[in-house]
């Protein structure tokens, strides 16, 4: 559907603001994602950065934070860029405004410092895992976070226990850091800070596996990249997330084949 037009009665929210490609499309005008990368667990990072180009930001970036994580890092897809400077240098770079921070990192204090450096720089930031823990106990932590992205353990660490009314759960949380609260599990809440809301409740249990909610933080990351507010960009990825594992469903499914069935899956929605 054309851009500004959305398709009534569909459970898509967010969808429809997926960015058109053009002729006049090239890859800075796509969007830049940077990935924080870690120096134990590199897998999460490749993962974010497969996932974000899949959704067709123009360049994905991970910052690796010693040599060896860089040699490692340089393994992965040749058209993953990997870089050694520290996120200050990376900062002076405008067009780096999407990044995501927290898969593979230690819930330690440089990772809550490093998502604070992102924020107060002004950028469009995706929080999971490590900086969602680093968090712990304290939502202020994550003021200006676009979105951030816990499953239902990292959710009790930071806002407590979601119990019953998930909905509300993330609503309320939400509103606690002001941005979008995505509460990952079989049924996910999408919850904004002014109220609204979405719930995917079609995602495969093929999901339960290891390295699919860094796929998540990729296709978040990618469409904040490409432009979409942070509601839409949230919402559109869940959905783009559970479709691309709808089909490639089964016993044994890797975060790596929903990377895979992310092309099929974006071709399916436009
Ligand atoms: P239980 O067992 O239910 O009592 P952590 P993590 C609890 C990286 N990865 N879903 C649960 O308690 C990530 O990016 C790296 C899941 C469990 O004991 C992170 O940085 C990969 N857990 C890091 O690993 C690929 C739930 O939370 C505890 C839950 C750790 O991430 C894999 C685990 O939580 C991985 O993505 C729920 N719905 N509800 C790589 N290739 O490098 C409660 N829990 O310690 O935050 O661990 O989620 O595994
Ligand atoms: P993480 O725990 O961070 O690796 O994220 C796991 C991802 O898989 C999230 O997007 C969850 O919503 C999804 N997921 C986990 N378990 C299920 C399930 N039983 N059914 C559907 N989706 C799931
Ligand atoms: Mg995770």
């Amino acid at each position: 559907n054309r851009p500004g037009e959305n398709r009534p009665g569909e459970n898509r929210p967010g969808l429809w603001r997926l960015p058109a490609l053009t002729a006049e499309s090239h890859k800075y005008r796509r969007g830049h994602l940077t990935i924080v990368g870690s120096d134990g667990m590199t897998g999460a990072a490749r993962l974010v950065a497969g996932a974000a180009r899949r959704a067709g930001v123009g360049l994905a970036t991970i910052a690796a934070p010693d040599a060896a994580a860089a040699a490692v890092y340089r393994n992965d897809l040749p058209g993953t860029i990997v870089v050694e400077e520290g996120i200050g240098e990376l900062l002076a770079d405008e067009r780096r405004h999407a990044w995501v921070i927290g898969p593979g990192l230690p819930p330690a204090p440089a990772t809550r410092a490093a998502l604070r450096q992102l924020v107060e720089a002004g950028r469009a930031v995706v929080a999971d895992a490590g900086a969602l823990t680093a968090c712990a106990g304290d939502p202020a932590g994550l003021r200006g976070v676009a979105i951030a992205t816990p499953h239902a353990g990292e959710f009790a660490r930071v806002f407590g226990e979601a119990g019953e009314d998930r909905l509300a759960a993330a609503r309320r949380a939400a509103a606690a850091f002001g941005g979008v609260l995505v509460l990952k599990g079989p049924d996910t809440v999408i919850a904004a800070p002014d109220g609204r809301a979405a719930i995917n409740a079609d995602a495969p249990p093929s999901l339960a596996t290891a390295g699919t909610g860094d796929v998540l933080a990729g296709i978040a990351g990618s469409l904040l990249a490409q432009g979409m507010p942070p509601f839409e960009a949230a919402a559109a990825a869940v959905w783009l997330h559970g479709a691309a594992a709808r089909r490639c469903d089964q016993h044994g499914m890797l975060a790596e084949d929903v990377i895979g069935a992310l092309p099929g899956a974006l071709a399916a929605a436009v």
